[in-house]
């Protein structure tokens, strides 16, 4: 009979080809071999080591799917993929890799001048430039069509004034992509810069997920940007949800990532564990809770493999990201659980990575839309009826 890979169960490795299997065993071999050994420590004592974004840019992680400026050019497939080998280790490190691509890096490429492109790009891609992505507000994360941060146009530019909340980058970027309304209530995006009068950008202290990954606010207080930092290319809402788009497709294959290490961790624990003087794997509940890991993340890994081909084919809708993003991060926060509660006391100590895994995917569950706005999001979409509000 035709053999069966526990570990690959429907054999999305013979889906890939030959360019995206190079590209996940390179990112697999630099997370495994540079960001594992350093995260029990990072998560430990709340820090982000800057040189990860300039290792990132070496191996050609950032802004992995643009064209040119200095960019590896890889499919929306390979980026799923590099994605899912970092989130394996940790969902900072993910963070911060996706929100300097698809967050910073595309709305730049998709949205900005020739000249900003030229600036921005080469820098942003080689990790010399962190950059961050503000959209959320204290009164406004769900609803960021809400967002007070005003850009009221002044001779020769635009002068910025509002708050950004939970802002993933934000208190060590050198580049800030922020949306604020026009004198005619319109979206419109900018590109800030350290330094500016007027611009702060303070650490958020505490955090119980995301340790490894900094996170801040900005503050804009009468902020002058010159003209040529405005986006040109984007009015409206679905600027930065052009960028989400980008950055929840790949979270859809990093939270798979990260399900992953906790399923395999489960097994390998349960395997060694003796209870009753047989291993713990040898009980049907430890074998039905092992079952339903492998099937969720395998039904997950194909839909977001699915989804990345139909970006590859200019067909992927919105609504299939959101439901890859929300059943991915739904089933990848469950399993995280289970598996911390699978490894018993032994589970609460970081020294196994679960509880750190746990803790990220909170997180990773409510960021880029919450599992229940993206429930209303397909919603709507099934229904014509809105119900936000
Ligand atoms: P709505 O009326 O639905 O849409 C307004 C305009 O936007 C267009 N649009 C989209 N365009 C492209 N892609 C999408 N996914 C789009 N969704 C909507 C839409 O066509 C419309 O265009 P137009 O031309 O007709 O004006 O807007 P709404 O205000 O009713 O939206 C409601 C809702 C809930 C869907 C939306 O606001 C939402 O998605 N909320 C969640 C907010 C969110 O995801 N925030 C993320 C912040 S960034 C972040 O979390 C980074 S974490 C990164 C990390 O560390 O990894
Ligand atoms: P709220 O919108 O207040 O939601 C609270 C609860 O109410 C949720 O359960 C939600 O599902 C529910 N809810 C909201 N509206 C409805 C409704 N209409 N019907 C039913 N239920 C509803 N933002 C950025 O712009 N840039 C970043 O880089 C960034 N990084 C982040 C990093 C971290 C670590 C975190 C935690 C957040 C980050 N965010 C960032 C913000 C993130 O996108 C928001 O936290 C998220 O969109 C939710 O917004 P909120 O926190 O204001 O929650």
């Amino acid at each position: 009979k035709p053999s069966f890979t526990w570990d690959d169960a429907l054999l999305l490795n013979d889906q890939l080809t030959e360019e995206e299997r190079m590209v996940r065993d390179a990112a697999h071999a630099y997370c495994q071999e540079k960001l594992l050994p350093r995260v029990r420590e990072a998560n430990r004592h709340e820090r982000f080591d800057r040189e990860i974004m300039t290792e990132m840019g070496e191996l050609g992680m950032l802004g992995a799917t643009i064209q040119g400026f200095g960019c590896a050019g890889v499919n929306h497939v390979s980026y799923g993929l590099i994605a899912r080998e970092v989130e394996r280790v940790d969902s900072g490190y993910r963070s911060a890799m996706s929100v300097q691509s698809s967050l910073v890096m595309y709305p730049i490429d998709a949205y900005g001048s020739t000249a900003q492109k030229e600036k921005y790009l080469p820098k942003l891609a080689k990790g010399e430039w962190v950059g961050c992505f503000g959209l959320t507000e204290p009164d406004h994360g769900s609803d960021p069509g809400g967002m007070q941060t005003r850009a009221r146009k002044v001779a020769g530019g635009w002068q910025l004034t509002g708050s950004k909340m939970w802002i993933t980058n934000s208190p060590i970027a050198d580049v800030f992509v922020v949306w604020a309304k026009d004198d005619e209530g319109e979206i419109r995006g900018f590109i800030l810069e350290k330094g500016m009068a007027g611009l702060s950008a303070p650490k958020i202290e505490g955090k119980f997920s995301l340790r490894a990954s900094i996170t801040g606010e900005i503050v804009m207080d009468q902020v002058f940007v010159a003209d040529e930092q405005l986006l040109p290319g984007v009015k409206g809402l679905k600027g930065p949800f052009g960028c989400l788009n980008k950055a929840r497709y790949g979270i859809a294959w990093g939270a798979m990532g990260a399900a992953e290490f906790c399923w395999h961790a489960a097994r390998q624990y349960t395997l060694d564990r003796q209870q009753f003087g047989r291993p713990l794997a040898a009980n049907q509940l430890i074998q039905l809770k092992l079952a339903n890991m492998q099937t969720d993340i395998t039904l997950g890994l194909q839909g977001a493999l699915r989804v990345g081909r139909l970006l590859d084919e200019g067909r992927g809708a919105p609504e299939m990201i959101s439901l890859i993003k929300r059943n991915n991060c739904g089933k990848a926060l469950d399993i995280a659980r289970i598996s911390r509660d699978m490894h018993g006391g032994n589970g609460i100590s970081d020294e196994y990575g679960v509880i750190r895994h746990v803790m990220n995917l909170e997180a990773v569950n409510t960021y880029e839309g919450t599992h229940d706005v993206h429930a209303l999001i397909l919603g709507r979409a099934q229904t014509g009826i809105q119900a936000f509000f």
